[in-house]
């Protein structure tokens, strides 16, 4: 295991996977009032991964998301502010207020979007290494996908292809346990999705989803492995989900005390705080700064959002329709 990161990386780590914990549980607890639209899928419980995995990026690297996004989005650098007030669907959102939790994407980050369509991620972000090979920069396409999407036949192409043109596509897989109410032990045919990666010619490394320094440096050895042109790699990280398929899942299909047992033993917060104060150089005071700094980044975001106007229905089409007709001759 790698503790080698600096001292700042390792606060930035902390902060971005807090960052996510509060803004998902903040969520959780404004989505009770009503105030929000639509559907929302909350990442707490999976943080380990999205940082993991992107702090190894910058915003040259693309990675493309899944409908469980969020987390995504904050560890590739999106703006908390305009995250929150995009799913309240709010003008000053990521996306004017009209994609909502589902679609947020900031090109400006290398973050293509989260997307409603289960597996669609694959043939995007093997486009998006399509076109980093090209431009020779080192750069690499991630796909985060659940253990769900394993099952689509556009990821099994999109595996296929990143082998047969040698792209340096990252598939970065989360096996959360489910697939919306279904366990994966009966929706997943086959559950070592780590064979099936490799069965595809991937470069493959399965570790724990919920300890940071695991997934960190997995992705480190795929990383430089896709970066130097060998081609594509699949990581598979074991996680958990801290709250339902989507808010106002009532969770039947779950043991009594599963979630607590896992907020209790499989917390990556937890888990990364017992590690790096013993031996980094890294006091709790300084964690606990983070924390406050954190809750204060997050409630001014509901409040920016609360505040911000909602999209008016006069906009609702811009950006949304292309008309070829003005170019024509
Ligand atoms: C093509 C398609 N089929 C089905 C759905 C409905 N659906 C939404 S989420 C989901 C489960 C996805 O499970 P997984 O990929 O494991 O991701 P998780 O929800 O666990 O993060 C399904 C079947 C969909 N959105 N798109």
């Amino acid at each position: 295991m790698r503790l080698q990161q600096s001292k700042e990386q390792l606060l930035d780590a902390y902060r971005q996977m807090k960052t996510i914990r509060e803004f998902e549980e903040r969520l959780h607890r404004e989505i009770m009032t009503g105030e929000i639209a639509g559907f929302t899928h909350l990442y707490s419980g999976q943080e380990a991964v999205a940082v993991g995995v992107c702090q190894h990026l910058d915003s040259e690297d693309l990675i493309v998301s899944t409908h469980r996004g969020h987390g995504h989005c904050i560890a590739k650098g999106c703006d908390v502010i305009d995250m929150m007030a995009e799913i309240y669907g709010r003008q000053t959102g990521l996306g004017k207020g009209k994609g909502g939790s589902m679609h947020i994407a900031d090109f400006d980050k290398g973050m293509l979007g989260a997307n409603g369509v289960v597996g669609a991620g694959g043939p995007l972000a093997v486009g998006a290494a399509l076109s980093a090979k090209l431009d020779g920069r080192g750069r690499v396409g991630i796909c985060f996908a659940g253990e769900g999407s394993i099952n689509q036949g556009a990821v099994f192409e999109a595996m296929n292809m990143a082998k047969v043109i040698n792209a340096p596509a990252v598939f970065a897989i989360e096996i959360n346990g489910y697939s919306e109410h279904t366990g994966a032990s009966y929706s997943v045919g086959g559950i070592d999705i780590a064979n099936r990666t490799a069965g595809f010619g991937l470069k493959t490394v399965e570790t724990d989803g919920c300890d940071y320094h695991a997934v960190y440096d997995a992705m480190a050895e795929l990383l430089d492995h896709a970066r130097a042109g060998n081609g594509p790699c699949a990581a598979v990280f074991r996680t958990t989900r801290f709250f339902g398929h989507f808010e106002g899942d009532p969770q039947k299909y779950r043991a009594r005390d599963e979630v607590k047992q896992h907020r209790l033993e499989r917390d990556c917060l937890k888990t990364f705080r017992a590690r790096v104060v013993p031996v980094c150089g890294i006091s709790e005071t300084e964690l606990d700064a983070i924390d406050a700094d954190v809750l204060a980044l997050i409630d001014a975001a509901v409040d920016r959002a609360r505040a911000a106007p909602a999209t008016p229905i006069e906009e609702m089409e811009a950006d949304v329709y292309v008309s070829y007709q003005q170019d024509q001759p």
